[in-house]
């Protein structure tokens, strides 16, 4: 008589009901060819939390407590539940080691996707997300009600400093609020981090004395933590109001860092996500965007970038809504098998950042998505205007007003020649 080896279907029970302090995580899984979904989704259950492939000589029996409990199936959709006691207070690496750690590489299961998880406000009560909060980014920019705009500066990488900042000034200069520096451009050889600082500082001050407005930046102090903790210095030495960090190259480590160190400096986190698609882009596997964004709110970030729908990278504008709603909700409210219900209790908001192929022409698309909260970055759409970026700046602010004001862009058009000349040479059109 054989013995039994597994016990994965422990953590599996039907009739359980969550109790008030669980986390609850929704998971997309395929189960192995000739696997039974019980099994399936007792090894999710089981190995992101107290369990291994096989039976223990010894088990604590206090142990069964801490065990996650797959409670609900629906089709290819498992809730299961995570016991407060499993999570470090305020440690999110911990947890992403957990719900979305080892499960990923099961061979039992075939594809398996994290969609989105609830945390209940014993958990979250030891995080401190955003520092400002979207009211407060308003009040550092003195925009009141309008989306906030932003341009890199294109090519993305091989401008000297000094060029950058010209075209910063540009940028600036034809009405957009932030320049940003791109999420591979740190600092080169031919582009030190502190001479573009040092630069942009110049230019920016010539610029708000010009324009009377406040202008800003993104500049990007991606590097190994104490390096990025060096350049958030520099930043806040030279008066700026945000450090940019790609996130999830950085990690959530680093993030966590930099928050507290940033919050220190009265600088807000802009959260830029490349490489965010080799994990959320496969809808059977990996994780979900939401899922991401979800974590960088929970971290601190105060802005995040969550796609266009009509631009040229991917995202649904299903999923784009979701993002805004995790982001700038205080009450995310769930969607099915989309996002889960989130209460953010004391946690603030964060903005979404629309980013990606995008000129004037798809300004209207972009807010009617979105509505105006949030950062709305045209880089190559403002730098491939036919006279450039002030001229190109300046037809998104215009392409941003006539869709305040109820207007099409070509009734705007016919009365500002920068806007005319933006769709005259790209329309509507949907870049791939
Ligand atoms: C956009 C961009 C951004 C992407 C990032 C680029 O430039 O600077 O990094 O939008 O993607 O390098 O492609 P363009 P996402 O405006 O010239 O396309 O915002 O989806 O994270
Ligand atoms: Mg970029």
């Amino acid at each position: 008589m054989s013995k039994k080896v597994e016990w994965y279907t422990e953590f599996v029970d039907y009739g359980y009901k969550p109790a008030k302090d669980d986390l609850i995580c929704l998971f997309y899984f395929e189960p192995m060819a000739g696997m039974s979904v019980k099994e399936a989704v007792g090894r999710i259950a089981s190995e992101s939390s107290t369990g291994t492939w096989t039976t223990l000589f010894k088990l604590p029996p206090r142990m069964r407590k801490l065990q996650a409990i797959a409670f609900e199936v629906r089709g290819n959709y498992v809730r299961i539940a995570y016991p407060l006691g499993l999570w470090e207070e305020g440690n999110a690496v911990q947890l992403l080691s957990g719900i979305a750690g080892n499960i990923f590489g099961m061979k039992a299961l075939k594809n398996l996707r994290l969609i989105d998880v609830t945390f209940p406000k014993s958990y979250l009560k030891h995080y401190k997300g955003p520092h400002f909060g979207n009211d407060g980014i308003r009040k550092l920019t003195g925009v009141k009600k309008r989306p906030l705009t932003g341009a890199v500066p294109k090519p993305k990488i091989g401008f000297s400093a000094a060029e950058h900042a010209k075209i910063g000034f540009e940028t600036w200069m034809g009405g957009f609020d932030f320049v940003k520096d791109d999420e591979n451009l740190t600092s080169t050889t031919f582009n030190r981090f502190n001479d573009r600082v040092k630069l942009m500082t110049k230019m920016r001050d010539k610029a708000e004395k010009l324009t009377g407005e406040k202008k800003g930046a993104f500049l990007n102090i991606t590097a190994d933590t104490e390096s990025m903790k060096k350049r958030a210095d520099l930043i806040a030495d030279h008066g700026w109001n945000y450090a940019m960090i790609d996130v999830v190259v950085a990690g959530t480590a680093s993030v966590m860092t930099l928050r507290d160190h940033c919050s220190d400096l009265g600088l807000a986190i802009h959260a830029h996500r490349a490489m965010h698609a080799a994990f959320d882009r496969n809808p059977k596997h990996g994780m979900t965007m939401q899922f991401l964004a979800k974590m960088m709110r929970l971290i601190g970030v105060s802005q995040i970038h969550t796609g266009t729908a009509v631009g040229k990278l991917v995202g649904s504008r299903q999923e784009v809504k979701a993002l805004a709603d995790v982001l700038r909700e205080k009450k995310t409210k769930a969607v099915k098998n989309i996002i889960l219900d989130q209460d953010w209790g004391k946690i603030k908001n964060a903005f979404p950042v629309s980013s990606g192929g995008l000129h004037p022409g798809l300004v209207p698309d972009v807010l009617d998505i979105y509505g105006n909260e949030l950062v709305l970055l045209v880089s190559g759409g403002i730098h491939g205007h036919p006279k450039g970026t002030r001229a190109g700046a300046k037809a998104t602010m215009q392409a941003v007003e006539a869709h305040m004001e109820g207007e099409t862009l070509e009734e705007k058009a016919s009365r500002h020649k920068e806007l005319r000349e933006a769709l005259e040479k790209w329309g509507h059109l949907k870049p791939k």
